[in-house]
């Protein structure tokens, strides 16, 4: 059961990043006008995010999602990268929801912090240092719990349903807190609690984050009225399948730990 569950998670991991060089490539080629976001399925029950709806949001060239913690940090999942040092081969894109748009900003990376002791369960964020600023706000994060419950909202360009195509317009759901303890219902010893927040629709399922929404931010708004990051896409058992809901990284647990390493990045 454990190791089944732990073999889904990596499998999906890698299925992101086959999807994402896959499918994005051929939207690259054809030099078709852009069509605009299509009704019908849409990122497992979402729906278009509007143009600086969500101004922190970044695609990572690797397949994966991620928010600007600072203009040129971006925090995302430590399964989205290979360790910790100088790396120059991860391009991100920001200021847009359509990735194809000429007003797209990209920016490469200069460096990478992978989680201290990340081995594949818990401990999900690594952040990307940038060669330069991109000019757009950035996301705060919970520093305590109080707001690691309610309803939650999700972004991302990663699949639409469970092995369906990365998404060229970023998609937006909203998905409800789920308790540690149904949670582990379905998960059982996987689950990190304590590191790890879980949301979906637990009975009906529909509505998830799935394939390449990895990294990228679970948020909402606080008591000003500013949204705030509590959660980081990290893995699942497929995507909105009723009774498994999304689990996300524990933000607040890890806020001193990100605070700092982005101070020394
Ligand atoms: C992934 O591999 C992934 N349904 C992200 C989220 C979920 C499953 C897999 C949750 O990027």
């Amino acid at each position: 059961m454990n190791t089944k569950l732990r073999g889904v998670k990596r499998a999906a991991t890698l299925g992101a990043i086959a999807l994402a060089t896959v499918s994005l490539q051929p939207l690259a080629a054809q030099a078709a006008p852009d069509p605009g976001p299509q009704p019908g399925e849409r990122i497992v029950g979402g729906t278009p995010a509007e143009q600086g709806e969500f101004p922190f949001m970044v695609r990572l060239s690797m397949g994966c999602g991620g928010a600007l913690y600072a203009q040129d940090v971006v925090l995302t999942a430590a399964h989205c990268v290979d360790g910790s040092g100088d790396n120059t081969g991860i391009t991100a894109t920001g200021g847009v929801v359509d990735l194809e748009s000429p007003d797209a900003i990209s920016v490469k990376s200069t460096k990478v912090l992978q989680a201290p002791g990340y081995d594949g369960k818990g401990k999900d964020w690594a952040l990307v240092k940038l060669a330069k600023p991109i000019d757009q706000p950035t996301l705060k994060i919970a520093k305590d719990t109080q707001y690691n419950e309610g309803d939650f909202t999700v972004a991302g360009w990663g699949a639409d349903k469970e092995g369906g195509q990365q998404q060229r317009h970023l998609l937006k759901a909203t998905v409800p807190f789920v308790s540690d303890a149904d949670c582990e219902a379905a998960y059982g010893e996987d689950l990190t609690p304590g590191e790890e927040l879980c949301a979906g629709k637990l009975a009906e399922g529909g509505t998830d984050t799935c394939q390449g929404d990895s990294g990228g931010p679970m948020f909402r708004k606080d008591e000003a009225g500013e949204y705030i990051q509590v959660g980081i896409v990290s893995w699942g058992n497929g995507c909105a399948r009723p009774k498994f809901p999304g689990v996300y990284t524990e933000v607040s647990t890890f806020a001193a730990d990100i605070e700092k390493a982005a101070a020394e990045l």
